[in-house]
């Protein structure tokens, strides 16, 4: 048993922005563990207890070494009673049963491999689920309509599961980089999201589109759009146009592209609002609020107190698609 005094105990900001978190944290089995229920909540349509989960998961993640008891977590924010327990099951009985039940039940295996389509999202697979369907084998027996992006979703199941290596975003940034200033001269694209924080994989890439010409970027995105229909077929069939000797690591694969454009004006918060973590960009808005009195978004930053002064200039604009593409062989 070891003597409390002897106890490390941490201190860590209640707003997640406030904290440096490093990309690799000294506690992944109780953050895993804490991921999955945030998870588990927000695809059954419980965004609080998501938030609760992900807010005690971004704690975790921001201590010095490896939490040993509970005694340790005194004093922390973002630990509720519920996170708690789970943290104690995990401590002393190596895991937390209600964990190991969430990942066991049959609901939230399906939802996972229904989410898991592109383009199908929690109310849908929900709905697919009350309707028996719980595997895609099933759905594709079902006759259920799906929309066009839910079809490419469904080809392109094994791609688009596949993590998107940082290699992988280098090389469709080329192909995005080339359509934006074939079709608008001068634009500059930008990495945002996962990738801009360092992170090694991601399950898609994200660009911020801007031109340094205030107005230029307007009607910018169908023009890219068309430009990567036209030349890398957004959801073709470039992999049955391999040639022989180029499978392996050349080969054409699907990746998820998430594409935003900008006017200059807005960039810097655009940039910092799609960067990302979700969980960041909901604290450091909160923070702006609750501590600053100001309004922060990915359009602007303004006074609350002045609230006259700033004014939304455009609607965001922005595109999912699914890409299909690799190096050109
Ligand atoms: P990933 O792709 O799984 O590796 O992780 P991230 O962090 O790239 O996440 P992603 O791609 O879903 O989103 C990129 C960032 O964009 C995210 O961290 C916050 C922001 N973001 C995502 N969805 C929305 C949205 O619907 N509205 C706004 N304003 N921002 C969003
Ligand atoms: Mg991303």
């Amino acid at each position: 048993q070891i003597d409390e005094a002897e106890v490390v105990a941490f201190s860590v900001p209640s707003y997640a922005c406030l904290r440096r978190t490093t990309l690799d944290n000294h506690n992944p089995v109780l953050t895993d563990a804490l991921s999955l229920l945030a998870e588990n909540a927000e695809l059954s349509d419980e965004d609080g207890r998501g938030v609760a989960f992900r807010r005690a998961a971004a704690v975790l993640k921001a201590l010095p070494e490896p939490v040993t008891g509970v005694t340790q977590l005194r004093g922390l924010p973002c630990l509720g009673g519920h996170s708690l327990r789970v943290i104690r099951d995990i401590l002393e009985n190596g895991a937390s049963s209600e964990v190991e039940f969430t990942k066991q039940s049959e609901r939230f295996k399906a939802l996972k491999v229904l989410t898991d389509i592109f383009g199908v999202g929690a109310k849908t697979a929900e709905r697919w689920i009350r309707d028996g369907i719980h595997s895609l084998h099933q759905l594709q027996e079902s006759g259920q309509t799906l929309n066009r992006a839910q079809q490419a979703g469904l080809e392109h199941y094994d791609d688009l599961k596949q993590p998107v290596t940082k290699a992988e975003a280098d090389a469709i940034g080329e192909i995005v980089e080339e359509a934006v200033v074939s079709v608008l001269p001068g634009a500059q694209i930008t990495l945002i999201g996962g990738f801009r924080r360092g992170k090694l994989t991601g399950h898609d890439v994200d660009f911020l589109i801007t031109h340094p010409e205030e107005g230029r970027e307007v009607g910018l995105m169908p023009k890219v759009v068309s430009w990567l229909e036209s030349q890398v077929k957004l959801s073709g069939t470039k992999q049955t146009e391999n040639t022989p000797e180029d499978t392996g690591h050349r080969r054409w694969r699907a990746v998820r592209v998430d594409l935003v454009v900008s006017p200059i004006s807005q960039f810097a918060f655009a940039l910092l609002g799609w960067t990302g973590s979700k969980l960041f960009e909901r604290e450091l808005r909160r923070w702006a609020g609750h501590e600053k009195a100001m309004s922060l978004s990915s359009h602007a930053l303004y006074d609350n107190k002045q609230v006259n002064t700033l004014h939304y200039a455009v609607l965001p604009k922005r595109v999912f698609f699914v890409i299909v593409a690799g190096k050109n062989p």
